[in-house]
C-alpha cells in the first residue's frame, strides 16, 4: 500500500477534523524526521495511519482483543481510548495488508509509548502530541523539549499524559509507567556520563 492508498483509506475511516490532524501528524513526523532521522517513509506511513481505528466502536475492538491472542488481555481492564493504537495496528495489517513491523509498531505504541521505543516510534508518539493543531496545556512544553532532544519531547509528553491522567483519576497503562521510567533512568544515566 502507497501513501495515497492509505490516505483514501483514513480518509474514508475517519471524520473530517481527525483527517486534518492525520496530516499535521505526517507533517510534524517529517519535520522530526529531518532533524533526528529515521526511516520516512515508514515514519510517513505509521503517522498516516496511526489513528485508523479512532472511530471504531469500543464494543468490535474489545471483541477484537478478546479473540486475538497477540493482543494483550489486560487491555480490557483500562480505558476504550487507548484500545484504537493497540487494535487499530492490528486492523492496518488485516484490513489494508500492511506487513511491515516497523511501521505496525509505531501505530501499536502511538498512544501510550513503551520502554525502549525505536526512533521512528518515538517520532510519530512525538509528533501524535505536538502537531500544532494542539492546543492543550502542555502541548507547548513539549514543543520545546522536543528541540532539545527526541527523548526530552517524550519525557514531557509521558510525563505530561501521566499527570493529566492522574487528575482525572484515569488508570494508567503499565506501558506508560515503563516509558516514563526508561526516559528519567536514561536521563540520570547521561548525568552520571557528564552530560
Ligand atoms: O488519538 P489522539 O487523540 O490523536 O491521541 P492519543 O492516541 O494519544 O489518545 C489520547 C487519549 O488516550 C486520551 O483520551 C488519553 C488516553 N490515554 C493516553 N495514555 C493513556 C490513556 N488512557 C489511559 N487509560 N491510560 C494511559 O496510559
Ligand atoms: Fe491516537
Ligand atoms: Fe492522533
Amino acid at each position: 500500500m502507497n501513501e495515497q492508498e492509505a490516505l483514501s483509506a483514513v480518509k474514508e475511516a475517519l471524520k473530517p477534523q481527525r483527517y486534518e490532524h492525520t496530516l499535521r501528524v505526517t507533517e510534524t513526523a517529517e519535520q522530526l524526521c529531518h532533524v533526528y532521522g529515521g526511516n520516512l517513509q515508514k515514519i510517513r506511513l505509521a503517522s498516516i495511519l496511526h489513528d485508523y481505528a479512532k472511530y471504531r466502536s469500543a464494543s468490535e475492538m474489545r471483541n477484537t482483543v478478546k479473540e486475538e491472542a497477540d493482543l494483550p488481555d489486560q487491555l480490557l481492564d483500562f480505558g476504550d481510548e487507548l484500545l484504537h493504537s493497540f487494535v487499530g495496528a492490528f486492523y492496518v495489517k488485516k484490513e489494508l495488508g500492511i506487513a511491515d513491523k516497523d511501521v505496525l509498531q509505531m501505530i501499536a505504541s502511538h498512544t501510550t509509548g513503551r520502554e525502549q521505543m525505536s526512533l521512528e516510534e518515538e517520532i510519530v508518539f512525538l509528533a501524535d502530541y505536538i502537531e500544532p493543531g494542539r492546543t492543550f496545556p502542555g502541548a507547548a512544553e513539549a514543543r520545546k523539549a522536543s528541540k532539545v532532544s527526541l527523548e526530552a519531547g517524550c519525557l514531557s509528553a509521558l510525563s505530561q499524559t501521566i499527570t493529566f491522567l492522574v487528575s482525572k483519576r484515569i488508570s494508567v497503562y503499565p506501558d506508560t509507567f515503563a516509558a516514563y521510567n526508561y526516559y528519567i533512568m536514561k536521563r540520570k544515566d547521561d548525568f552520571f556520563n557528564g552530560k
